[in-house]
């Protein structure tokens, strides 16, 4: 099994964070990079270390104090051009790594034209330009961010003029304020379903799926396939800048809110409905007719369920085939099928932080986005093609997945992050409980995707060697 001290912190512990930067940055001279990286690692934020700041707070929080606690995390890693770059060209295995993000854009279905032949997403400049890498620093404050970022620049000779490498984009993200820190703009609590990794998260929470070390890290028991050695013990992150149109969304669930309950009632039901979760974090599967916060922020039973209620298989009566979290997620769905589906190699982990303001008072008079706002979504995986790509294109843009469902109940579009080539065919069935069959009509889009990228976030001692070369 892996070391703590090799990996990476961000992967499988992930960073205590009430704010995050990620810095993209262009490699200019490949040589001084190589011999800067290796002064770096002591920077880097390990696994090991990561464990021991969420003790850390843990027992502050417990100590009673009120004020956060001085914590910080810092990471790199590289996409398939920034490793090119340093000359680092054996095969790693993975074709949606070397592929890039901007050549599957069209694949996931970002929206965008057809110039000469050639598909340009609508996406910012910065991520239709080569990104070589990415540093990632999370902290309690930006202060905190600042003079972690300040240090990692001197020592890599990060610079616009005359350094290493140069930064193209830096995106900020936080956690939204008062009582809803930790959920993200539409409102919905995130980050309550993540996987456990064997032999490293050894109480997994009831319900908490167990998945071997090579599912999340490269060359470890469960990656089938053959890596070069400097990949071992690290990990793909892929990376999206996913814009949120938080006005239009709350607007539409407002228009098409479930019969038979008041109508603000009826509007957070359908918003449930499309999530699979209240905003309190409520699986739906065991709550299906009426949130229980309760139910939502306890650990120990929000995540305990499969969708293997006799009454799921074949209905939608608890939670739609489609919502977000069983399209993402299918559990029994597949899991429960005879043969069973394995879905071990689909799991991800997932590290995003929101970003951009809370609503302005404009906005909801409006019903119009004016602010941009969204998530960063950010997870890890050893294999894209197997984890990111797959549960987008093959799961959440699928009409037809989760399979084996009544005949003239196809489960549609992942209302949230599916996307569809043609917009009048983006429905979901299954939305109101009592009229199954009914295809919702969805809009084109409430997630707008600006860009991103993939990379690979390299072992401690992988940064130390400058992969061996
Ligand atoms: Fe999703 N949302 O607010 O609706 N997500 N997600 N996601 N997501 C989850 O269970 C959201 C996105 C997954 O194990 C929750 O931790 C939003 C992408 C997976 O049961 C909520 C965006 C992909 C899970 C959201 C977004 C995924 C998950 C419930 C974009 C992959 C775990 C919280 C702006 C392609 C499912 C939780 C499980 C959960 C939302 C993006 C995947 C509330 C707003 C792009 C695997």
């Amino acid at each position: 099994p892996a070391d703590l001290k090799n990996v990476q912190g961000d992967i499988i512990v992930g960073f205590s964070k009430r704010t995050e930067s990620s810095i993209f940055f262009q490699i200019d001279n490949a040589e001084g990079f190589r011999k800067q990286l290796p002064l770096l690692v002591p920077k880097i934020t390990t696994a090991a270390q990561a464990a021991d700041d969420k003790d850390a707070i843990k027992k502050h929080k417990r100590a009673g104090h009120k004020d956060l606690l001085k914590i910080s995390g810092l990471n790199i890693a590289f996409s398939q051009s920034g490793l090119n770059k340093l000359g680092v060209t054996d095969d790693i295995g993975d074709a949606a790594f070397k592929q890039g993000q901007l050549a599957n854009a069209q694949g996931l279905g970002d929206k965008g034209s057809t110039i000469g032949g050639k598909f340009e997403p609508n996406w910012i400049p910065a991520f239709k330009n080569a990104v070589h890498g990415v540093i990632v620093i999370s902290g309690d404050c930006q202060s905190t961010v600042d003079e972690r970022l300040a240090d990692a620049a001197r020592i890599l000779k990060l610079s616009a003029h005359n350094g290493n490498c140069h930064e193209v984009l830096r995106l900020d993200g936080s956690a939204r304020p008062g009582d809803e820190k930790g959920h993200e703009h539409f409102g919905f609590l995130d980050g309550i379903s993540n996987p456990a990794i064997e032999k490293i998260d050894t109480k997994p929470f009831p319900g908490q799926k167990t998945i071997r070390q090579g599912i999340v890290l490269l060359g470890r028991n469960g990656d089938p396939t053959k890596r070069p050695s400097w990949a071992l013990d690290g990990s793909f992150l892929a990376f999206r800048y996913l814009f949120q149109l938080v006005p239009e969304f709350d607007d539409f669930l407002m228009h098409n809110s479930i019969p038979g309950l008041t109508p603000k009632e009826g509007a957070e039901f359908l918003g449930a409905r499309m999530v699979g979760r209240w905003k309190s974090g409520a699986p739906l599967d065991l709550a299906p007719l009426k949130d229980d916060p309760e139910l939502g922020r306890d650990p120990q039973r929000n995540n305990n369920f499969q969708y293997s209620f006799p009454e799921d298989i074949q209905t939608q009566d608890r939670c739609p085939f489609a919502a977000h979290v069983r399209k993402t997620n299918p559990r029994f769905d597949l899991e429960g099928l005879n043969p069973p589906i394995s879905t071990e190699s689909r799991h991800i982990v997932r590290r995003g932080i929101p970003f951009g303001p809370e609503l302005s008072r404009q906005e909801k008079q409006q019903k119009t986005t004016l602010q941009g706002r969204g998530l960063l979504f950010k997870c890890y995986q050893s294999d894209i093609t197997k984890g990111f790509q797959f549960i987008q294109e093959a799961w959440a843009n699928a009409p037809n997945f989760p399979p084996f469902k009544p005949a003239d109940q196809v489960p549609g579009f992942d209302p949230i992050v599916g996307q569809a080539a043609d917009p009048t065919s983006r429905t979901m069935s299954g939305a109101d409980p009592k009229a199954a069959t009914t295809n919702l009509q969805l809009p084109t889009e409430w997630v707008v995707s600006k860009g991103g990228e993939y990379f690979f976030s390299p072992s401690i001692p992988t940064l130390k060697s400058a992969f061996g070369r």
